[in-house]
């Protein structure tokens, strides 16, 4: 983290020989790297997609598998989830952002299995189950939040 720079000279009519000010410069420009940087993952959400994080099933019972996810502003970690076919799948997802997120899981030919909305903090477990192989869908549906990033998909194989 950068220093704060303390300004040695007192301000006329001030009670204190020390005057902490803001450092003008640096904050300035590391709000411009923010901005640049803000609009440049959103660029990257919106139209390249955002970076895989790979995620699995794990066994927790016969027939069963779960998986942990996190809802993040904007995004949801891991965003691709591999769990086999003809399981009971049960997703543990967290909302570790500060807003509320939306939790909706669509089946491979686009109906809405589950829907949730998950307050700043919540959890909620979702299941569903897969019998086939195929590609489920999650995203959140706040506004402008799928295009930003939170989405990916379950596989099923
Ligand atoms: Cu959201």
């Amino acid at each position: 983290m950068n220093q704060e720079i303390v300004d040695q000279h007192g301000v006329p009519g001030g009670d204190e020989g020390r005057v902490r000010r803001p450092p003008r410069r640096r904050a300035t420009r590391s709000q411009m790297r923010g901005l640049v940087l803000g609009v440049a993952s959103l660029l990257v959400a919106g139209c390249l997609g955002v970076p895989v994080r790979e995620g699995r099933g794990r066994s927790v019972g016969p027939g069963v598998e779960e998986a942990n996810v996190e809802a993040v502003s904007f995004g949801f970690v891991p965003n691709q989830i591999r769990v086999r076919a003809g399981r009971e799948v049960r997703l543990r997802v967290r909302n570790t952002s500060f807003v509320e997120h939306n939790f909706t899981l669509l089946s491979p030919d686009g109906k809405v299995v589950k829907e949730v909305d998950i307050e700043g903090g919540g959890a909620a477990v979702v299941s569903f189950r897969a019998p086939s192989a195929g590609r489920y869908t999650i995203y959140c549906d706040r506004f402008l939040h799928r295009k930003m990033g939170m989405e990916g998909f379950i596989e099923v194989r």
